[in-house]
């Protein structure tokens, strides 16, 4: 049986808030009102999606069934709905345009997308495709079953959720993870990072992805904590620190608070100060955390965020102590049940002091949806006849003058993966957009160090002839066609790119002749 869905179902009767949804009242931990939706209605609207999944008979195991659903209680009773009917979820997100929705639809092989209200329009351009059914009226749907039978009823190793990651390969790929990858990442982390009924988790995280959706949403949920949900602003979040026990972000949101915070008054400043030195937890994930963030918020809490390594593939793989030292610019070490491995330049499975991050456990995904070949390059088998291990892409080392000689990570391996404000970007998705503008002879996408985004993207290309484009074209081109996030910064136009005899471009060497064509970007950017 599902422990994620037993686990869920186990607080069907329970009063307590689950998700906080309005203005934030320190009392509201209890019934249906002030904002608060508790266990017991999230749980009852998930046995009603599951129903309206169902009238037409069961789903087959692992249908996939895409939400397109602000962050809400709702949210969370369409995703466990989805489950309870034996399907798996592929969450959309309103930051995509209508084309890359409609790949993810159709890469998934999505019949159904459950759209809540303020998602209405948006999801407009899929109804031709697929069967769109509005969240709302189906949370009333009359339900026979209740969850702790539906529950019994999935298996662990069946699908429960596909996420999109960028790849080396062009095209996002769906990740595929099953109900035993994420029940055992749910408790490992709960547990490791100490979580309770008490908690309040204060969650400004994107929902469709592995951080905001399992690592801090399931991993609140399965605690029986209270999880606050709001879209991230700098200010909100800080005065919302003073009703939550927890925070977790990605060094781009602690940029924006610290920006936040040398704007703020001092009367302002005091009260932010004592509420965050109150949180029990704050983590930060996703992309290295410079070092000078982690001191600035010892210097407001007395001790840096906790950071941790993860990847959509694996959830939290790597983290540092909920009590014990924390070192900054290190991620700790492997939680229980993660086996981990540093591959060099030496023969494959010898142990090197830095090498390639291989990882093998009960939470490493099950593969990528539909694509055999990546699957199988990603995996490397055990000469032994154990599990095989994944590949993460990461360099890694240990340091061994720390204690426990906990990891750090040094980059990637590929330069065609970048990592912009905790989202990871295919350099290759981007230029094969870029491509397929008339005036786009060549394009290379690099990645820059920046101190807002971590890495900034920026796209070099030689024009085709005497095209007439400007940089604003081409971004707007981008635009339409891939979430805002994955659109360059800044479009440098070059006579030429820099190749090596095989005609191939040679990123590093166009990072380092970059700063000459480029106004570097300001603090504030
Ligand atoms: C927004 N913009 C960005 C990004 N976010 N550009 C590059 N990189 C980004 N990450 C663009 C907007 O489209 C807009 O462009 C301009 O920047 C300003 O947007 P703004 O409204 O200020 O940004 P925001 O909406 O406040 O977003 C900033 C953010 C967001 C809150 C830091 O990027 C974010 O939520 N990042 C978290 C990503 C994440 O959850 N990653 C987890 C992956 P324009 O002005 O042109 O319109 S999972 C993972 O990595 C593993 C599992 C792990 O270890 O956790
Ligand atoms: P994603 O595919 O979006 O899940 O991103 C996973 C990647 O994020 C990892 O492979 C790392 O490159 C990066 N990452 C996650 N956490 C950290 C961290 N604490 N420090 C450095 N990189 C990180």
């Amino acid at each position: 049986m599902s422990q994620l869905l037993a686990r869920f179902a186990a607080r069907a009767d329970d009063p307590r808030a689950a998700v906080l949804e309005g203005p934030l009242d320190a009392g509201a931990r209890g019934d249906d009102g002030g904002g608060a939706r508790s266990y017991a209605s999230v749980v009852r609207g998930a046995v009603a999606i599951a129903a309206a999944l169902t009238t037409d008979g069961p789903l087959p195991p692992g249908e996939r069934v895409a939400l397109l659903v602000h962050p809400s209680a709702g949210f969370l009773s369409a995703f466990f709905g989805v489950l309870l009917a034996g399907g798996a979820v592929v969450v959309l997100s309103p930051l995509h345009p209508a084309p890359e929705t409609a790949y993810f639809c159709a890469d998934a092989g999505v019949r159904t997308v459950l759209v809540s209200a303020p998602m209405r329009e948006l999801a407009a351009p899929l109804a031709g495709a697929h069967a769109v059914r509005a969240l709302e009226p189906l949370l009333a749907t009359p339900a026979g079953a209740d969850a702790r039978s539906l529950a019994e009823a999935v298996a662990e190793a069946s699908p429960a959720l596909q996420l999109y990651t960028s790849g080396t390969t062009g095209k996002p790929k769906g990740a595929v993870l099953t109900h035993e990858n994420i029940g055992v990442q749910q408790a490992l982390v709960g547990r490791a990072w100490g979580f309770s009924e008490s908690d309040v988790l204060l969650h400004a995280l994107p929902l469709h992805h592995m951080h905001g959706l399992a690592i801090a949403l399931l991993t609140a949920i399965g605690a029986g904590a209270a999880a606050r949900l709001r879209a991230f602003d700098a200010r909100a979040v800080w005065d919302e620190m003073a009703n939550a026990t927890v925070f977790m972000g990605v060094p781009a949101m602690y940029h924006r608070l610290f920006l936040a915070f040398d704007a703020a008054t001092d009367e302002e400043r005091a009260r932010w100060s004592a509420s965050a030195a109150k949180l029990r937890l704050a983590t930060s994930g996703s992309a290295a955390l410079p070092v000078t963030l982690a001191e600035r918020w010892r210097a407001v809490t007395g001790t840096i965020p906790l950071e941790r390594f993860g990847m959509t593939e694996i959830g939290v793989g790597i983290s540092n102590a909920l009590h014990g030292p924390r070192f900054a610019g290190s991620v700790g070490l492997p939680l229980p049940t993660v086996e981990t491995k540093i591959v060099g330049e030496g023969p494959a499975h010898e142990d090197a002091d830095v090498g390639e991050l291989w990882i093998r456990g009960p939470s490493v995904f099950a593969g990528y949806h539909r694509k055999d070949a990546e699957t199988a390059s990603a995996f490397v088998p055990d000469p032994r006849g154990g599990a095989p291990w994944f590949r993460t892409g990461d360099t890694v080392t240990r340091d061994p003058s720390l204690e426990g000689a906990p990891f750090r990570i040094l980059g990637r391996t590929s330069v065609d993966i970048l990592k912009s404000g905790g989202y990871k970007l295919s350099a290759l998705e981007i230029e094969e957009v870029l491509r397929e503008h008339a005036a786009v002879a060549e394009v290379a996408v690099v990645g820059i160090s920046d101190e807002a985004w971590g890495e900034r993207v920026v796209a070099c290309v030689v024009r085709r002839g005497d095209a007439a484009c400007e940089a604003a074209d081409l971004r707007a081109f981008v635009r339409e066609r891939l979430a805002p996030y994955k659109v360059p910064k800044d479009v440098v136009f070059l006579a030429e790119l820099p190749k090596n005899a095989l005609g191939k471009v040679v990123k590093p060497e166009l990072v380092r002749q970059l700063p000459a064509h480029l106004r570097l970007p300001t603090l504030s950017s």
